[in-house]
């Protein structure tokens, strides 16, 4: 049966500092994106963007978590039309938008079910507003979505059904101090930058999904753009080097691809932290639009 592909977009940048990502969405779609859905031979439908406020027009609050309040009501309408949309056997496919909008994804793709996730991340994105050094929300979603700290007291932000152990990192290579000590004492999964040089890419992958479908009705697959290396991929906020090529990621992807053929694995998707005002030509925006097309199945041949 063909698959369905409910895109939403999520413009939403009250989670990162530098304004830009709110443009992500549109970028991705200028880059062909229907086009590429269409040779990964899935229906796309396109569900429009979430309505999100401009973040000049409030007050960025506590300092230990910026906007707040704004994320969850963004994140609990992002939520229940994630949730809704696997309900009608749709794979959302959501759009940021800064990573804080997997916060939203998670919680409604976790909502009936159990589920993995696998992070494609240059950073760790475990702090919570007590150990977090920038008070920016895109820092702290995975922390939210397994109810870390402060945000044990947010039922919005925590996603039921995702399980600690099936959750797996691919390829880090920043962390922040209290953020390493938190995820070495979790029962994540994480495999480095380092992990990808020596073993492969293809080995890490096929590894994490080992973990993350361990057990689990499907796996969210949430991917920063900033996992890529900056000199593939411009067009992000948070540029850090040595990350991994343009091959390498499609490689990771056409893996998920793979495994899902073959087990049905893949619930929903977010492609999040492009930046087009950093961007060249908008060519993090047309690499991100590949990498969705890869991972819902597109082949060379
Ligand atoms: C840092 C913090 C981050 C993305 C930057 C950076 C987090 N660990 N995440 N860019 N996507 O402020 O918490
Ligand atoms: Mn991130
Ligand atoms: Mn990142
Ligand atoms: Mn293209």
């Amino acid at each position: 049966m063909t698959r369905t592909v409910h895109l939403i977009g999520a413009p939403m940048d009250y989670g990162a500092d530098r304004r830009g990502v709110d443009m992500g969405p549109s970028a991705i779609r200028y880059a062909d994106l229907a086009d590429e859905l269409a040779a990964a031979g899935v229906e796309a439908v396109d569900a429009g963007d979430l309505l999100v406020p401009r973040a000049e027009e409030r007050d960025p609050g506590d300092e230990s978590a910026k906007f707040l309040p704004e994320i969850e009501d963004l994140c609990t309408r992002l939520a229940d039309e994630v949730a809704d949309a696997i309900d009608g056997d749709r794979t959302p496919l959501v759009l940021g938008g800064d990573h804080a909008v997997a916060i939203g994804s998670m919680a409604g793709c976790a909502r009936d079910a159990d589920i993995g996730a696998v992070w494609f991340d240059a950073h760790g994105d475990f702090n919570t507003p007590e150990t977090s050094p920038s008070g920016n929300v895109h820092g702290m979603p995975l922390a939210a979505a397994l109810g870390r700290g402060d945000f044990a007291n947010m039922p919005w932000a925590n996603a039921a059904g995702l399980r600690e152990e099936n959750v797996v990192y691919v390829g880090l290579r920043t962390l922040d101090e209290a953020e390493r000590d938190a995820i070495r004492d979790s029962d994540m999964k994480a495999y480095t930058m380092s992990d990808i040089d020596e073993d492969g890419i293809t080995e890490v992958v096929e590894a994490a999904l080992d973990y993350a479908t361990d057990g689990v009705d499907g796996i969210h697959v949430s991917f920063d753009m900033d996992w890529l290396d900056p000199h593939e991929a411009p067009g992000v906020g948070t540029p850090v080097r040595g990350g991994a090529t343009y091959r390498e990621a499609h490689a990771a992807l056409e893996t998920v691809a793979e495994r899902d053929r073959a087990e049905d694995v893949l619930r929903s998707m977010d492609i999040v932290e492009v930046n087009p005002i950093l961007d060249e030509s908008n060519r993090t925006a047309d690499i991100a639009a590949e990498l969705a097309a890869s991972a819902l199945g597109k082949r060379i041949l």
